[in-house]
């Protein structure tokens, strides 16, 4: 079996992600969408919170598994899942080179090889923390987030405590 992961904070996941992901899914026999933890950053949203989120927009997709990451190495993560392929979304070339020394670090440390999607057009603008900033502004994001992730972020769901 071809598994690929597609890594990501998801703090939210956003439609400029899913198309990335959908696509992955095209290409491999399974794509987990692993949702990353690092105690070092600030997210607006708590992990199960952000997991219930991927799960949600996912759950009628055969083929895409949602899962914790953990905190640890991603190159580590993909031994440990059988990964062959970590798949990222590219929106212009600061990206890939933020990207390319990470890629070669993975290969270095675990084999895995890193396969770049060119995100779709309709979507390079997004980013999740652009979206946070213009939902807490008062903007509509209603174009840009999948159903699950609007419903949070208009309280229609409460928070997650645990
Ligand atoms: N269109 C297409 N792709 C997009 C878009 C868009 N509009 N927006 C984001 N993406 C892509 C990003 O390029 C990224 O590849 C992916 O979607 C996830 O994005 P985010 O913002 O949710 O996730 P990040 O960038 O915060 O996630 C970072 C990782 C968790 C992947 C990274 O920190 C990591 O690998 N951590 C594990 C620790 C580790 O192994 N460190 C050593 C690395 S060598």
């Amino acid at each position: 079996m071809r598994r690929a992961v597609c890594p990501g904070s998801f703090d939210p996941i956003h439609k400029g992600h899913i198309e990335v992901i959908a696509r992955a899914a095209g290409l491999f026999d399974e794509v987990i969408v692993a949702v990353s933890t690092n105690y070092a950053k600030k997210y607006r949203f708590s992990l199960n919170e952000r997991l219930e989120m991927a799960k949600n927009t996912f759950s009628a997709l055969s083929g895409i598994v949602v899962e914790p990451m953990g905190e640890g190495l991603l190159s580590e993560y993909c031994h440990a899942r059988g990964v062959s392929a970590i798949v990222k979304g590219l929106r212009s070339s600061s990206d890939f080179d933020y990207e390319l020394p990470m890629a070669t670090m993975n290969r270095q440390l675990s084999g895995v090889e890193t396969v770049f999607l060119p995100g779709d057009s309709r979507y390079l603008h997004l980013s999740s923390t652009l979206i946070k900033e213009v939902h807490t502004l008062g903007g509509d994001v209603a174009d840009f987030v999948p159903r699950a992730v609007l419903r949070r972020l208009q309280g229609d769901v409460g928070p997650d405590t645990r």
